[in-house]
């Protein structure tokens, strides 16, 4: 008997002792980076993100050994809330029995509940980041927290990982923005736990407005914004820091981990994606293109990203003033984070996601707060804004993408182009040639039209000459000469485009060799008229038999009048 219980108990520890082997080992050993296709952000409307590409790992952090993350709780560490009841504060608010779990936050607030706030969490990074050593005198930062009504223990839990993972000299404060939430006092309570200020705003903003008024009392010279349901991994904060206080036009962002909506666990994410998006602005995480890839030898380098997903970022203050903070006429939540991305890389900054810093985010499948004007004319509102501001000629696809967009409000945009200009930044144009080449214009369909004016047909005779001369032949009967395609901005026919002669009133227009960078050829409609866009003057049939010139805009009048018939 004494024999049995013996080797019973020499088996299991034998087990333990190799279970725990095989944990560690799990745990330490380099992440394999499988070929994973990136998520399509599909299932939420207007926009709405959800989870990164493919997890690499899938562990439910209650089902596993915990490997603590963090030292141990020390003096200092026991010290972290100060004279914050965190009991009190939990308990103030919680789920009635009966309740359904998701209904008030979009996740499982019981499971949210439960975890407490110091839960240990599996440190995702690179094996080889742990090795890294940043700068010993780093500058400080503002953490800026904006929330409308978050659950307390997931705001209480994003606080409280700041301050347990974040080396002390480098939190200068945490400011939350209450966005009139419901309760005062998930706000105003926090505010006993050091460092953690609280600001109130007096009628609902948005989270742009909200993060504005954070950065405008921020006291540190680097900013940093997160979510209200995060978790901040080890070490998340100097590799920011690190990179910001190198070059100060630098906007980076971690890669942002998975916290389960379910049950909490926080998972893994790829560390092969970066932020895109379609043409309707619809932001999406994709892969790295292959040739970045194949030439990423360290996997603990900077990942060039065309866009940031937009809520957890850090950015130098001045930088982040100087470049024209938010668009604060933006509302609510949506868009700001192609604005933010457009400008920053534009006006001469970059964007890049930090392999080495790591937050977890629970991401949620539908908005659970309320839209004062609708969730979709908003989402429209704030794109419109930035594609008309930032987007140049290229807008004419997000409109085509989004063709609910057109007509809707948007506001005036006066003041963002105005910055636009005074910023000097580089045209929508160089965005897409340098920094996002893999995103691709949508074939447009070639409708051939005539450009008929009065009676008479825009026609070709020769090889560049231009003249009106009567419509002739009907549908495929058309001849080639008075056969026009108006792809935005050209005006092409075959391989020949419209052109100008020169930018001056009264210049010849004649047809040339199509090139879509060539200024001399872009034209956009203006009324019934035709204007060319950079000298702002109009196609004008002056003399209907000789070529077209162009002249001083006056819309009214019969020979800059075209008025162009799809060909059937
Ligand atoms: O009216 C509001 N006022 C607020 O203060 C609406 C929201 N908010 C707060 C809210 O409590 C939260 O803390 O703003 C923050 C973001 O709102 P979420 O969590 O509902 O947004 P999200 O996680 O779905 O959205 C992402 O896209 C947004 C576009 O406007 C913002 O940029 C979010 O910050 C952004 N979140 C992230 O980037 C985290 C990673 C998700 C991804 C991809
Ligand atoms: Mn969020």
């Amino acid at each position: 008997m004494r024999r049995i219980r013996a080797n019973a108990i020499a088996i299991l520890t034998v087990a333990w002792i190799l279970g725990t082997f095989y944990y560690l080992w799990q745990d330490n050993k380099p992440q394999s980076s499988p070929s994973s296709s990136a998520s399509q952000t599909r299932g939420r409307s207007h926009g709405q993100k959800v989870v990164p590409g493919r997890l690499e790992i899938h562990r439910d952090d209650r089902t596993i050994p915990l490997i603590v993350t963090q030292p141990p709780r020390t003096e200092q560490q026991g010290q972290l809330l100060g004279g914050f009841d965190e009991k009190a504060y939990l308990v103030g608010k919680q789920l009635k029995p009966g309740d359904d779990p998701y209904r008030e936050h979009a996740f499982n607030l019981q499971e949210s509940d439960r975890l407490g706030s110091e839960r240990a969490i599996r440190d995702t990074r690179h094996y080889r980041c742990a090795s890294l050593n940043y700068d010993t005198d780093l500058p400080a930062t503002s953490i800026i927290i904006t929330f409308h009504n978050e659950a307390r223990s997931t705001l209480l839990r994003t606080i409280k990982s700041v301050l347990m993972r974040s080396p002390p000299s480098l939190i200068q404060e945490i400011i939350l923005i209450d966005d009139f939430s419901s309760d005062p006092e998930d706000c105003q309570l926090l505010s006993q736990i050091p460092k953690v200020r609280c600001l109130r705003n007096g009628r609902r903003e948005g989270l742009i407005r909200s993060r504005v008024r954070g950065a405008n009392t921020a006291s540190a010279s680097i900013l940093t914004f997160l979510d209200s349901h995060c978790e901040v991994n080890t070490d998340w904060l100097q590799p920011m820091i690190q990179r910001v206080k190198e070059d100060h036009t630098r906007v980076v962002s971690p890669i942002i981990d998975v916290i389960s909506l379910d049950n909490f666990a926080y998972l893994a994410a790829s560390a092969d994606l970066r932020g895109g998006f379609d043409w309707s602005l619809h932001f999406k995480w994709e892969q790295i293109p292959i040739e970045q890839k194949m030439a990423r030898s360290d996997p603990t380098q900077p990942i060039r990203t065309p866009v940031i997903a937009g809520g957890i970022f850090v950015m130098d203050k001045s930088w982040f003033n100087h470049l024209g903070q938010y668009d604060t006429h933006m509302d609510i939540w949506g868009g700001e984070n192609f604005e933010l991305s457009f400008r920053v890389w534009m006006c001469g900054g970059s964007l890049e996601i930090l392999p080495c810093s790591r937050v977890g985010h629970v991401f949620r499948k539908r908005h659970p707060y309320d839209f004062p004007e609708g969730n979709a004319l908003t989402y429209i509102k704030n794109t419109r804004r930035a594609a008309e501001v930032w987007m140049d000629e290229y807008k004419q696809y997000y409109y085509s993408a989004r063709p609910s967009a057109q007509g809707k409000a948007f506001g005036s945009i006066a003041d963002r182009l105005t910055l636009r200009r005074k910023l000097n930044c580089k045209p929508f144009r160089w965005y897409m040639e340098n920094v996002y080449p893999e995103l691709r214009v949508p074939e447009q369909e070639a409708v051939s039209s005539v450009l008929k004016q009065g009676g008479l047909c825009l026609e070709t005779r020769g090889a560049d000459i231009l003249g009106l001369a009567e419509c002739r032949g009907i549908g495929a009967n058309r001849p080639q000469s008075q056969r026009w395609e108006l792809i935005e901005p050209l005006i092409r026919q075959q391989d020949l485009c419209l052109a100008i002669s020169a930018f001056t009133a009264g210049s010849k227009v004649k047809m040339e060799p199509c090139n879509t960078k060539e200024p001399r050829q872009k034209w956009k409609p203006k009324g019934t008229a035709l204007q060319h866009m950079v000298s702002g003057l109009c196609l004008d049939s002056q003399t209907p038999t000789g070529p077209p010139v162009i002249t001083q805009c006056r819309p009214q009048m019969a020979s800059q009048s075209w008025e162009p018939q799809v060909i059937t």
